[in-house]
């Protein structure tokens, strides 16, 4: 049985070479970087083409974050470094089919590293690993969708198939695949979200009655202050950092809440000026909060006990006619901040008075504030709660819903957004399944479906399941890898529809299959002509997409064709009946029926198209909140921070420079002074001290949850500027530490930054 080698230990560690931490971000360095790596994988002539139709209002998507374009202009080089990298590693003319997989092994291709397998080119042609073999072997198409027709039909009932999803998939193919999924009779959409921004979501819809952001770029612009909270904009949403340069030199004020004073923050020398690429810059935050690992949700409660003292004091902090008018639970939220002392908050944040205090200033000073963050808040057990903390602090002072101020959830995928709004979710709203029940004449099943690690744990405890992947990479994404490795082991049949090679093609069922698709940057083609699809940004704008280069192989489909495909083989009954044809020859069709399934869509077809889209209705931009109470509802939590047990440390599990997800571009982490490996651990000088660990010295970690220890061995130790008692590694290698049980209450999002470990020299 091959390994999986998140678990596996290399011999040695020999390339590690580290340096001081930048102190900006951009410059002619991105640039140069860009295109290296768009050029050198994709060859100049495929590389150029990409990169200038990428993120034009004619162009497609980015397929690397969730960042939107600007709204007016658009230069002509409308990326960054790491969308440059994305889109090289997708344009990239290198193909895998089937001489390559007659070569390799299974057994041979998991000894290899995630950087090897996707530095092997595009998954060119469909293959199949039937039980028993050795290797994978090509498959039609039509063998293809039947062997998963099959499949799906013989399972016992319809909850037995898992249907996941990553944040890639178009809006369209997203639409066909959640009535795929509930045509067959399962809400079982688990997807990527549920490792991401879940947390954000639950809060906000208890708190605001939308479980998404509420602001746009220009209320970004206008801000006076914005936090950005438990997030790295410099390397995984580097375009942000023009929006902030822009707040900045506007005269907003930047606080950043991070344990790492991450390079990006500090400083952006925006590439396309002339001046800044040549070595200027515009310092960005100018207060770094350095929280430690999971101090976030006692620093929002502090935060808010001292603006009550202070509204004490000065009677015009609390914005009493917008807590009157537009809140509900004021009264509990008071008495449970004067019941919580202040040793009890400064010591379970790791902070002191005056940091509070200053932060509190900020917020009495100004209405126009927005907050911004991302996976630093949403993967901790108190995500949830620490998400509503800091939202009571937007409603103490009336700071949504008016210009300049609000929320913002930073999203990952680049149609994450987009997928949910879909019903890629294992527990939408009656009000959809309705909806989507009298556009199709079917019964959708009303029972909630399986989360992502609801998912893992019922693939782990019954055998025979159908496994089926619109995109990702569930084994290596995913919590607890050797935990996830025996589940999907223990499937009946895993199938993935991908563009490029992973470790989820290695850790298979007894049947295993690959279906390779077009990416977002190539044509395409179906019957009645070229098709263009749509996704959702992180602020709410809904806009077209159009791939542009030839497809690097002729035998891809698009993740619609294949849906599509799939579907009208595998389902019986009316939903087998659905014109599933009809929605694979034109996508209008599809968008037609979203318009009428989904709100917000009205007119589908032509707003999609119009240069920059359009903005999904968002209520509570508008101070109409949608929630139980029909207002807006402070969160009252207790507070419940994770604290670093006998002598332990806690763990951060957090992205390099050169990655996205579990797609490794290289091995370095510029920004971090870091190169060449990516087993290594940062922690604090006298924690390391402390241990007699000396720079680069090897280890081993350990993690500890209820009863169980999982360790990762061969690690490399960097003294790093970061406060005491938290250390840092890089997602997925350091996903084998992460219990499977260790989830936020509530979103059951992994709770992947703070896992409690201790370090052992070997
Ligand atoms: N190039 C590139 N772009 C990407 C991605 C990628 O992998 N590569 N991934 C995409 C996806 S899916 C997502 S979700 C986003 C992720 O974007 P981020 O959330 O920025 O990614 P992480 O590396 O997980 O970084 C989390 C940050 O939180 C900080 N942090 C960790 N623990 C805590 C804590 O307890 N409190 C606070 N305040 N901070 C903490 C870390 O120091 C780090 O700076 O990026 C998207 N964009
Ligand atoms: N420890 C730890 N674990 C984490 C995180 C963390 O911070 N720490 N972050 C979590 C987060 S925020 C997320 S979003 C998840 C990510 O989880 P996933 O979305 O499952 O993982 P990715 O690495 O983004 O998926 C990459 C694969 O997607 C396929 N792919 C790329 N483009 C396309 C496309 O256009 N169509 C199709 N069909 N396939 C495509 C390629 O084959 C590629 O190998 O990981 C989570 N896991
Ligand atoms: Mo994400």
């Amino acid at each position: 049985m091959p390994n999986t080698p998140n678990e596996n230990t290399p011999e040695t560690l020999k390339n590690l070479s580290v340096s001081k931490p930048a102190e900006k971000a951009g410059g002619s360095g991105a640039v140069y970087h860009a295109l290296r790596h768009a050029i050198g994988k994709a060859g100049i002539a495929r590389g150029k083409e990409a990169l200038t139709k990428l993120n034009q209002k004619t162009g497609f998507d980015c397929p690397s974050c969730a960042w939107p374009d600007p709204d007016g202009h658009r230069s002509a080089f409308e990326f960054c470094e790491n969308g440059a990298k994305a889109v090289a590693s997708e344009a990239t003319a290198a193909k895998v089919g089937a001489g390559f997989f007659a070569k390799h092994s299974i057994a041979e291709l998991a000894e290899r590293s995630d950087y090897w397998l996707d530095q092997q080119g595009r998954l060119a042609e469909p293959m199949v690993l039937r039980e028993g073999a050795s290797h994978y072997e090509p498959i039609s198409w039509d063998a293809a969708f039947d062997l998963v027709a099959g499949e799906l039909r013989s399972l016992k009932e319809p909850n037995e198939a898992i249907f996941y999803t990553s944040g890639r998939a178009s809006n369209e193919a997203a639409f066909l695949y959640q009535l795929f999924a509930r045509g067959f009779g399962t809400n079982n959409l688990p997807d990527c979200s549920n490792m991401c921004h879940e947390s954000s979501g639950l809060a906000l819809k208890e708190s605001i009655g939308v479980g998404k952001g509420t602001v746009t770029l220009e209320d970004l612009r206008e801000a006076d202050l914005v936090l950005v909270i438990g997030q790295n904009p410099g390397t995984n949403h580097p375009r942000m950092l023009t929006t902030l340069q822009q707040a900045k030199e506007k005269g907003a004020r930047i606080v950043s809440i991070n344990p790492l004073r991450e390079a990006g923050l500090v400083a952006f020398a925006h590439p396309q000026r002339v001046r800044q690429a040549l070595g200027g810059k515009t310092p960005l935050a100018d207060t770094f909060i350095r929280v430690p690992a999971n101090g976030d949700q006692a620093l929002f409660q502090a935060v808010g006990k001292r603006l009550l003292e202070l509204e004490q004091e000065r009677g015009d902090v609390v914005d009493a006619d917008f807590v009157k008018v537009f809140t509900a639970g004021f009264q509990a939220y008071k008495e449970h901040l004067a019941g919580t002392s202040w040793v009890t908050l400064l010591e379970a944040s790791g902070l002191s008075q005056s940091v509070v205090d200053e932060l509190a200033d900020a917020f009495a000073k100004s209405k126009r504030i927005i907050s911004c963050w991302a996976m630093g808040l949403t993967q901790h057990r108190n995500a949830v709660a620490t998400i509503r903390d800091l939202t009571n602090l937007h409603l103490l002072r009336g700071a949504i819903g008016i210009k300049g101020a609000g929320m913002c959830p930073v999203r990952g995928h680049s149609n994450v957004q987009g997928d949910r709004t879909m019903g890629i979710w294992e527990h939408m709203p009656e009000t959809f399944l309705a909806a989507l029940d009298r556009e199709f004449s079917i019964q959708s099943p009303r029972k909630s479906g399986l989360n992502t690690v609801q998912a893992i744990r019922d693939m782990k405890a019954n055998e025979g399941r159908v496994f089926f992947a619109l995109g990702g990479n569930f084994l290596s994404a995913t919590p607890d890898t050797g935990y996830t490795a025996k589940a999907l082991r223990n499937c009946r049949l895993t199938a993935h529809v991908s563009t490029k090679l992973n470790r989820s093609h290695l850790v298979t069922g007894t049947v295993a299959l690959i279906l390779p698709c077009l990416g977002r940057s190539e044509r395409d083609e179906q019957t009645s002509g070229a098709q263009w699809v749509s996704v959702e940004n992180s602020m709410g704008i809904v806009h077209s997409s159009s791939g542009q280069l030839k497809p690097v192989s002729e035998a891809l489909k698009s993740e619609v064709a294949i849906v599509c495909g799939l579907a009208k083989r595998a389902l019986k009954g009316r939903a087998g009946r659905i014109n599933w044809d009809g929605f694979e020859r034109d996508y209008s069709s599809i968008r037609d029926s979203i318009e009428r399934v989904v709100p917000g869509f009205r007119n589908y077809n032509k707003r999609a198209r119009q240069p920059g889209g359009y903005y999904l209705p968002n209520a509570a931009k508008e101070r109409r909140f949608e929630t139980d109470t029909g207002k807006a509802n402070f969160g009252v939590g207790s507070l419940d921070v994770e604290r670093a047990q006998d002598g332990r440390l806690l763990l951060m599990t957090i992205r390099s420079h050169d990655q996205f997800n579990t797609t490794i571009y290289g091995m370095d982490d510029r920004y971090r002074g870091v190169r060449g490996e990516r087993r290594v651990i940062f922690m604090n000088a006298e924690d390391a001290k402390e241990r007699e660990l000396s720079a680069e010295e090897q280890v081993d970690v350990f993690s500890y949850f209820e009863e169980e220890e999982r360790v990762s061995r061969l690690y490399q130790v960097i003294p790093y500027d970061m406060p005491r008692g938290c250390v840092a590694m890089y997602f997925p290698e350091a996903n084998t530490l992460v219990p499977i049980g260790h989830v936020a209450t509530g979103s059951e999002t992994p709770a992947s930054k703070s896992v409690q470990v201790e370090v052992r020299k070997r």
